[in-house]
């Protein structure tokens, strides 16, 4: 763990991630089991938190998630963050047995019983325990935890040198399956993708969509500076419909830089000026290098670092308080 009480990483060889730590039973045993997790109503200790073998969350990646962050003892965007919830719910025919205002005081009782400032919360939502068949209606009651914690998607110096990022060959589902627009506790193409991208050497991957369009990366959406202009590909080309995304457009207008959406190739973001990535888990980051192709002067970018600048600012000073 490192001093901020998160795990840290080794990179291997073959760029694969090691935990540290290989003991599962020495992770538990230190400051980690301190954390509380909020389960089904109730706020429990990580060790208590269990999901039964036979919640379709685990069987099948029946369920949905959030991701969301907060900062300086207020949470960014909460409202937002759970209605996307709700709508991934809805697209999933899944019956949330508590009010959206029960959710958000859930998240804001789990960051308290965490005693946390700033940090990363888990929403997630299974459809619940059933039998073994797909049958989603033979799972009475859905479960709901909450996990506040860190997440680190990428190194520090990244944020200031920017990333290097190469295309992977797993592309973004088309809408006509599972939409991408669902959280949903299915994110093999994701991770696919991200397992591609760490064994070429790269700490994000580009995912295309089914006709070659460019969509997003495995965790954040896209966007590139041409000739003072701000472009990212419109959702319907695949992309999540990202909250970090919005806020880029709200700072735009409140900056006086023009915005837009277009499908793009990736002969765009090769020949474009800058480029940068947004999520909650990834905040905002430059994205200097696309499969060994230098974005601009393959330095951060001067709209990007303004943009990255109001961002943090942003999120720093609004949010719901807890
Ligand atoms: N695209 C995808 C596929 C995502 O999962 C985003 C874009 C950015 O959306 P927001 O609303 O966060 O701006 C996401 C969300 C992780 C992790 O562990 C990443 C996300 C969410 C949760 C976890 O890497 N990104």
């Amino acid at each position: 763990f490192g001093q901020d009480g998160r795990i840290k990483f080794l990179v291997d060889k073959d760029c694969m991630p090691v935990p540290e730590r290989q003991d599962a039973r020495s992770i538990n045993k230190s400051k980690i089991m301190s954390r509380k997790i909020w389960l089904d109503g109730k706020i429990v200790d990580e060790a208590d938190a269990k999901i039964s073998v036979f919640d379709h969350g685990l069987l099948y990646g029946d369920g949905i998630f959030e991701g969301i962050r907060f900062y300086n003892g207020r949470v960014f965007r909460l409202t937002e963050h759970i209605e996307r919830l709700y709508l991934s719910a809805k697209a999933l025919l899944l019956k949330m047995p508590w009010t959206l205002e029960e959710v958000c005081e859930a998240t804001l009782q789990t960051i308290r019983a965490n005693g946390l400032k700033d940090g990363y919360i888990r929403l997630v939502v299974t459809r619940g325990i059933g039998d073994l068949g797909l049958n989603p209606y033979l799972c009475p009651t859905p479960s709901m935890f909450i996990i506040a914690s860190g997440i680190t998607l990428y190194p520090a110096e990244l944020y200031e040198n920017g990333l290097e990022v190469v295309t992977c060959s797993t592309r973004r589902p088309t809408p006509a399956s599972l939409s991408p627009q669902v959280k949903s506790l299915n994110y093999l193409n994701n991770v696919m993708a991200k397992v591609e991208a760490l064994k070429a050497g790269a700490k994000e991957g580009l995912m295309l969509n089914e006709q070659g369009y460019v969509a997003e990366c495995t965790g954040d959406n896209v966007f590139i500076v041409k000739k003072d202009e701000v472009i990212t590909p419109p959702v319907s080309d695949g992309s999540l419909d990202g909250i970090t995304r919005q806020v880029i457009f709200e700072l735009c207008s409140e900056l006086g830089i023009t915005i837009r959406e277009m499908s793009m190739a990736r002969y765009d973001i090769y020949t474009a000026d800058e480029s940068f990535l947004t999520g909650t888990a990834a905040e905002t980051i430059p994205m200097v290098k696309l499969d060994e192709r230098e974005i601009g002067d393959g330095k951060p970018g001067p709209i990007s670092l303004k943009l990255i600048e109001a961002y943090r600012q942003k999120v720093r000073s609004e949010g719901t308080l807890f």
